[in-house]
């Protein structure tokens, strides 16, 4: 087992793998920029080492400095969190060549998907579902008219290098696709510094739910249930939950072992997540994550599985301590991300926290780095907290997170808490039933 693990991000994700490295007797080093010098993580690290000015590029994105930290502080090995170099081959071959361990896939795993067209080349090979497209980026306009005709408008022109819902330029006739294509490229260029794009059929009303993995290396890889997080804004998730609203028992299992046995296939090491547009009864794999998520306490929550404790574990040649059959699916988890952002124009409102009370009880977890009087910094993303409920049932949860969202006092900052509560009224809402487009309709027409 490790020494000692560097942990070569910020904020909660950061404070949440130093609790479970200090769970396993692993000492902890923790990095920050010089405007995270009082982050909660780096008081509670056994050494702390300060990498550099407040850009990401000039600290959590600056690799030779998280190399050295590694060397003065005799760290066997890194932990990436999310975001920042979590999925960054490159990286994960570097520490490789300096005798550190990344805490994540293997590189070449990291590196297929990464590339979009990869992925979905990996997926399809592994006997996933796939959303009918190109089988690989589009070479000029005939072809790709071609591929439209084939799988019927609308269709969705995806950037190779993208992700996340960048560079993406919807197609609904053909008049439309050869600019759509060559917008996409352009701005792919522009991002990726790659412009190769591929097509897909569009799906207009679909959920997003994703699929929780967990491999040796060595064959052996277990899913732990899915994640519905449809309700987004631009591409960032808000409201995370498991068991979906939208699935039952078996498709829960079908999808699952699909999953699963392309992990084993793949030998897949580490924690993943598999994402897939989910409409009519059908699953279609978009993208597949190599990290740990910021969503993962949903899936910690109904299977009693400690998600940063298996990826150490396994990143140290362990093998999985269970096996499908243990994997127990107990009740229901949401959780709320808590922004400092004002809670209808989302402008960020960094700044100090004159005064803090998280909620507590039964069922309730806040994953947090912030406490009274810390100084939110404006450099960074504006995650005060998330905030994760789990009940019995899924009425129980959401009773649990109206009760928890009406005891979270934040003052100092504003914060997205009034928009849960206002969230959590909705019919829609408490029926489960929407879908990714659902809450953009819904903030339009409440913000009219
Ligand atoms: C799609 C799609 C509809 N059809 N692909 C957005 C981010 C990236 N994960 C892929 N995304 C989408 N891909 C096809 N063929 C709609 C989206 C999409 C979306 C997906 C999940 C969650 C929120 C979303 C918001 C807008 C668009």
């Amino acid at each position: 087992m490790f020494h000692k693990i560097l942990i070569a991000n910020r904020g909660e994700i950061a404070l949440r793998i130093l609790r479970a490295a200090k769970e396993l007797g692993i000492e902890t080093v923790a990095v920050h920029s010089t405007a995270d010098r009082d982050a909660m993580h780096v008081r509670l690290a056994d050494e702390s080492v300060c990498i550099g000015p407040p850009p990401a590029r000039d600290s959590y994105l600056n690799i030779p400095a998280l190399l050295s930290a590694c060397e003065i502080t005799g760290a066997d090995a890194i932990h990436p969190g999310y975001g920042f170099l979590s999925e960054n081959a490159r990286f994960a071959e570097i520490c490789g060549e300096h005798n550190i361990v990344f805490i994540g896939p293997k590189a070449e795993h990291i590196r297929i998907m990464g590339d979009k067209i990869e992925a979905k080349r990996t997926a399809r090979r592994l006997g996933i579902p796939c959303v009918p497209g190109s089988d690989g980026g589009l070479t000029d306009d005939v072809e790709a008219m071609r591929v439209a005709n084939e799988i019927g408008f609308p269709v969705l022109v995806k950037a190779a290098a993208g992700g996340g819902g960048r560079g993406m330029k919807v197609a609904r006739t053909g008049a439309d696709l050869s600019e759509a294509l060559s917008m996409a490229r352009s701005e792919a260029k522009a991002a990726f510094g790659d412009d190769a794009v591929y097509l897909e059929k569009y799906l207009e009303k679909p959920r997003h739910i994703e699929i929780q993995v967990l491999g040796d290396g060595r064959g052996k890889a277990v899913h732990l249930g899915e994640r519905d997080c449809s309700l987004q804004r631009r591409h960032q998730k808000v409201l995370e939950e498991s068991p979906s609203p939208a699935l039952d028992d078996k498709q829960r299992a079908d999808i699952g072992e699909i999953v699963a046995n392309a992990m084993r296939e793949l030998k897949y090491l580490g924690v993943g997540t598999v994402e897939f547009l989910y409409e009519n009864g059908r699953f279609f794999f978009i993208e597949m994550n190599t990290r740990i998520q910021v969503e993962h306490p949903v899936t910690e929550m109904i299977t009693g599985i400690d998600l940063v404790n298996e990826q150490i574990r396994i990143a140290a040649g362990l093998p999985l301590t269970f096996a499908q059959k243990d994997v127990k699916f107990s009740g229901h988890a949401i959780e709320c991300r808590v922004n400092a952002e004002h809670p209808e124009t989302f402008r960020p409102s960094p700044g100090r926290i004159a005064y803090y009370h998280p909620p507590g009880g039964l069922g309730v977890r806040v994953d947090s780095a912030v406490y009274q009087g810390y100084n939110i910094p404006p450099n960074y993303d504006s995650l005060v907290g998330k905030l994760i409920v789990h009940g019995r049932t899924r009425n129980e949860a959401l009773m649990r997170l109206r009760r928890a969202l009406d005891e979270f006092i934040v003052e100092g900052v504003d914060t997205t808490i009034p928009l849960f509560q206002k969230l959590l009224r909705e019919p829609d809402i408490q029926n489960g039933d929407y879908d990714i487009h659902w809450l953009e309709r819904w903030l339009a027409r409440e913000n009219a």
